[in-house]
């Protein structure tokens, strides 16, 4: 095995010597992103290798947990010339003379692989990764991945692996020819005994010489079709099928300058912005003040969940997956039969489409135990309860939970809009209670809504925050109130679109003006899928607690004449059997009888005003929810619309979109359309802030 002489320049970049083969370890935590310093580290070690004959081949290596995964995009919105120098330090190895090995641990990502595809040679150990992740930050590979990598795995598997931006293990990319050795023991010694093989290969095999395997017209005219469904409305994946087609098209140099144009354009558009928005803001959404490395967890090694209806079952299913045993609870044997029924036929029709095998069914069915006696959930670790929206039968449910819990177990409600503090209270230890909102359906919606109650311990907190990791959510956590973060906010924007068809839109149109936002459903569609005698309860619910009459919008009358939304085959929409919404008459003219019993005169609505009124609905009621401090950060309502909503990730959530659109011009159109603005939002935009701004000054605070 080697052993690299030390040195210790207090640089990002490490030279030391194995004999004749000089190692450039790139030191740059968490990561090894490519950040300032990276470059002119490699460079100067690339000079030392070229000015010094006893070097016959170079070694670059990641210090730490991995290979360099990328671009470090915080410095995407340097000026040019402060960026780092990737592209530069790439050419520098293309044309160097001697043999270059890029030893591959943990993730080569982005930057990372480009970097290693400018080496002569790439090594790596078997649980490796590799990929050009840059289609989801809406960027695209811009340091020469959109050519060299088609020219190493061939055009189709290169169109994939960029237009996914999902990484490959080095096994697969062994075969594929993008590693040439893998390496199961100590990586470093590997690389350099390999390094010392090829030291006197002439001439060096570059990738930039290659030509395209497999790149025939149709391929590049397939992927086009493709991202026409998966990447509707963004920028770059088009502008990476341009460029890989280049790859095979034109010499190198015409492809790696249009790249660099390319990468420009993209980075600097608001869809780049707003998915590297989210990018840092899902990370940021982990952390919460006042809880650290050190807060004290709690091992879930099981779970009990109370109820086995649609949201228990998915619920149920999430820990299943995670390899954790649930007990589940229902009141009648027909409902729990009906749910393990449920829940089995979702793993069985997961297999039928190849994603698991009949052995993984059976796997999580045998961790699931059913059982009508509460008392069986006495050993769980964490108890969550999954029934319907009822306070007193909630406060029920936990009194007795209180009896048969052991000490430190966490209670949680599966509440989407219940006061959390009130169903604590009922119990003997409020510090064990906590919400845990999930969204339906539970086994595949990501974003998991932690409800933080006014006496929930730390400990509570922070094992659930684990959790959501564990069981593959992205937890965030929110403060009590009628809805919290992501209810509250729809319930506004809902009246937003009720309000838009009174005036004058058809339905129709106004949900068209949020699939324009990029939304796959519009507010009524959603509606009808979810159930429009939820949101009728709801609407009579309040009016009573209010004092006031009986609510009679329109679309109170539609759930009167029985329309309830899909479940009864019809709502606002009719529905085929690919459940495509399709406008009724009888509809319609239901809503032109309200108008003219009201006496509304009906006006021509824009798309876009329907837009702007819609997401600035939204918006609005997000500041309000951030100045109660119910929401931490504006970034973390972008992940939750984002996770539990449909936003388009590429407009980086409401908050962000309202940030690329103006806090003005938001305000001036709110209050055009008669609605108050919130006194944050007044406040951001009159200084003429973001609310990215927002989130940082109050993280420095
Ligand atoms: C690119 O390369 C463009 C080029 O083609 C062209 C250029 C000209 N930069 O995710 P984690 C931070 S585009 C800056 O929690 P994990 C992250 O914010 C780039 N920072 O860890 C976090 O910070 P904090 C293409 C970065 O183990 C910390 O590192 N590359 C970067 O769960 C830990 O991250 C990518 O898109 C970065 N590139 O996952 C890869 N990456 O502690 C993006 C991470 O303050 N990165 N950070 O919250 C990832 O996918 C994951 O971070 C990774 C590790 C899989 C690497």
């Amino acid at each position: 095995m080697s052993t690299p002489e030390s040195s210790s320049q207090p640089s990002l970049v490490q030279q030391s010597r194995d004999g004749d083969v000089l190692i450039l370890t790139i030191n740059n935590p968490p990561v090894n992103a490519f950040s300032p310093g990276v470059p002119e580290g490699l460079k100067a070690g690339l000079d030392a290798a070229a000015a010094d004959d006893s070097v016959r081949a170079v070694v670059i290596i990641g210090g730490g947990r991995t290979f360099v995964a990328g671009a470090d995009i915080r410095t995407f919105d340097l000026p040019r010339e402060q960026s780092p120098d990737l592209r530069g330090t790439i050419e520098k190895l293309d044309a160097f003379t001697k043999p270059t090995v890029a030893a591959i641990h943990g993730t080569a990502l982005g930057g990372g692989l480009e970097l290693a595809m400018g080496c002569t040679y790439r090594v790596a150990v078997p649980g490796a990764q590799v990929g050009l992740p840059e289609v989801k930050l809406g960027v695209l590979p811009g340091a020469g991945g959109t050519q060299r990598l088609p020219r190493v795995v061939g055009a189709a598997k290169a169109l994939d692996m960029m237009l996914s931006g999902n990484p490959i293990k080095a096994t697969e990319a062994g075969q594929l020819g993008l590693i040439d050795r893998i390496i199961d023991g100590d990586l470093l010694a590997g690389a350099v005994e390999f390094a010392r093989e090829m030291a006197d290969a002439r001439p060096l095999p570059r990738i930039s010489e290659r030509s395209v395997p497999g790149a025939t017209p149709d391929v590049f005219a397939a992927a086009r079709q493709g991202i026409g469904k998966t990447h509707r409305g963004q920028l770059s994946p088009s502008l990476i099928v341009d460029l890989a087609e280049m790859a095979a098209t034109v010499p190198f140099q015409e492809g790696w300058d249009a790249e660099a144009t390319k990468f420009m354009e993209a980075k600097d558009s608001p869809q780049s912005r707003g998915l590297r928005h989210i990018f840092f803001a899902e990370r940021e959404s982990a952390k919460i003040p006042g809880i650290t490395k050190d807060t004290p967890t709690t091992e879930i090694k099981s779970a009990g969940i109370i109820g086995a209806g649609t949201m228990g079952g998915g619920i149920a299913m999430n820990f299943l997956n995670a390899g954790i045993p649930v007990t589940i609870v229902e009141t009648q044997q027909e409902a729990l039969d009906r749910g393990l029924s449920v829940i089995r036929r979702n793993y069985e029709n997961t297999a039928k489409k190849g994603r698991m095998s009949m052995d993984d069914v059976e796997t999580r069915m045998g961790l699931l135990t059913p059982t009508l006696d509460m008392g069986d959930l006495k050993d769980a670790d964490i108890i969550i309860e999954a029934v319907f929206e009822n306070m007193d039968v909630k406060k029920d449910i936990f009194t007795r939970l209180d009896g048969i819990a052991k000490p430190g177990a966490i209670l949680a409600s599966n509440t989407s809009t219940l006061d959390v503090n009130e169903i604590a209270s009922v119990t003997s230890r409020p510090e064990s209670v906590i919400g845990l909102h999930f969204f339906s359906p539970a086994n595949v919606m990501k974003l998991l809504e932690i409800v933080r109650a006014e006496k929930t311990s730390d400990t509570v907190l922070a094992t659930s925050m684990a959790l959501a990791k564990k069981i593959k959510k992205v937890g965030v956590v929110v403060g009590v109130c009628d809805g919290f973060v992501g209810n509250r906010m729809v319930h506004r924007y809902g009246d937003e679109a009720r309000q838009i068809v009174e005036e004058g839109a058809r339905p129709e149109d106004v949900d068209a003006s949020m699939n324009a936002l990029g939304l796959p459903m519009g507010p009524f569609q959603m509606s009808d899928m979810a159930g429009l005698d939820i949101g009728h309860a709801i609407r009579q619910h309040q009016a009573k607690v209010a004092g006031q009459p009986k609510p009679d919008g329109w679309l109170d009358r539609i759930v009167e004449t029985g329309r309830k939304g899909q479940k009864t085959q019809g709502g606002i929409y009719d529905y085929d059997e690919t459940r495509r919404p399709i406008p009724n008459a009888d509809m319609q003219a239901l809503i032109e009888t309200y108008r003219t019993e009201k006496g509304i005169t009906p006006r021509e609505i824009t798309q876009e005003e329907s837009t702007r009124r819609l997401a600035y609905s939204l918006v609005n009621e997000g500041a309000k929810i951030l100045e109660e401090g119910i929401a931490q950060r504006a970034g973390d309502i972008d992940v939750i619309y984002i996770y539990g909503y449909g936003f388009p990730a590429y407009r980086g959530g409401p908050m962000q979109y309202a940030s690329e659109q103006g806090l003005k011009n938001v305000v001036a159109d709110l209050e055009k359309y008669g609605q108050t603005p919130a006194p944050l939002l007044k406040r951001l935009a009159d200084e003429g802030k973001t609310f990215a701004q927002y989130d940082a000054e109050k993280g420095r605070a």
